[in-house]
């Protein structure tokens, strides 16, 4: 029985991964840039084959109603993208923001005030081979919630049904800074150096960065009450970093393709952050300003 209907905004890796799950246990539609071309299908690769998987496409543009929205936007393309959607949205609907780095939900909250938003992260990775194209790429845990709220929203089972793991998170800030954290270490190490997170590990002189990238944040995790990120950093980044040795992280690609990067959501948050508490960072400090360079330069104007 379908007890709801999700539509889901940004129809990248992340986006078609997560519309695959959710499909086989809830109504699900991907909404898409009006004039993009899709057969109301998306293509998930396989081991060994390719499974093409029906999946209602709808423009943002159109006019049915909005009850249940995930987003799975670029940080920087959410604001633009949920306006592009605002007059489908009725007072009362959901939003989870499923997007890399923090300070989005803030400011999505207060502008739609109506609405109930709620966060999420993902382990789960995708890659994406092509428009509406995606080959996963392992299995990962999922943590939906909204600070301080205990019991799990009703469409959340559906959600814990789809997604293995998928647990609601009471704390869920604290798990978006801890990713937040990790991130901060791997991606702009990475996309400066242009390197796969393997190297990390391997090179003396990018080992060494790492470890003080990781003290830096801890002490302004420990300044802003994240403890646990504060005393396992170190740990935890050098095993994402080994468990996913052979990615290019999302920064890196980014970069690669001529993107704007993530680094406001990601180091700039973290930075504003050591500002609130006067810790200055200066590792931190010097790969935002190379990754904004290094932005300067391939994005064309
Ligand atoms: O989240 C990631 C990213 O690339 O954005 C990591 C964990 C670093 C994996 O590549």
């Amino acid at each position: 029985m379908h007890h709801s209907h999700w539509h889901i905004l940004g129809a990248g890796a992340i986006g078609c991964l997560f519309a695959q799950a959710l499909q086989a246990h809830t109504r699900t539609t991907l909404v898409l840039r009006p004039g993009a071309t899709h057969d109301d299908c998306i293509t998930v690769r396989g081991e060994s084959a390719e499974t093409v998987i029906p999946i209602p496409c709808s423009y943002s543009s159109e006019r049915t109603e909005i009850n249940q929205l995930l987003v799975t936007t670029k940080a920087y393309d959410v604001e633009d993208a949920l306006h592009s959607v605002a007059h489908r949205l009725r007072a009362g609907s959901t939003i989870v923001l499923m997007v890399n780095g923090m300070g989005l939900a803030e400011r999505v909250r207060a502008r739609y005030a109506q609405h109930t938003v709620f966060s999420a992260t993902t382990t789960a990775g995708a890659h994406r081979l092509g428009h509406l194209h995606i080959r996963p790429a392992g299995r990962g845990e999922t943590r939906v919630g909204r600070q301080h709220q205990l019991q799990p929203a009703p469409w959340f089972e559906a959600w814990r049904e789809a997604l293995d793991p998928c647990v609601w998170d009471d704390d869920i800030d604290s798990a978006l800074w801890h990713k937040l954290a990790v991130n901060t270490v791997i991606n702009p190490v990475t996309a400066l150096y242009r390197c796969n997170n393997g190297q990390l590990a391997e090179q003396p002189a990018l080992q060494a960065l790492v470890a003080s990238l990781c003290r830096e944040a801890s002490q302004i995790s420990c300044a802003a009450g994240y403890t646990r990120t504060a005393q396992t950093l170190l740990s935890q980044a050098q095993a994402v970093i080994r468990a996913t040795a052979s990615n290019r992280s999302s920064m890196l690609q980014d970069i690669e393709a001529g993107r704007p990067t993530e680094i406001d959501y990601i180091t700039g948050y973290l930075l504003k952050t050591a500002d609130r508490f006067g810790i200055v960072a200066p590792q931190h400090r010097a790969l935002f300003n190379a990754i904004k360079k290094s932005e300067e330069r391939h994005i064309a104007p």
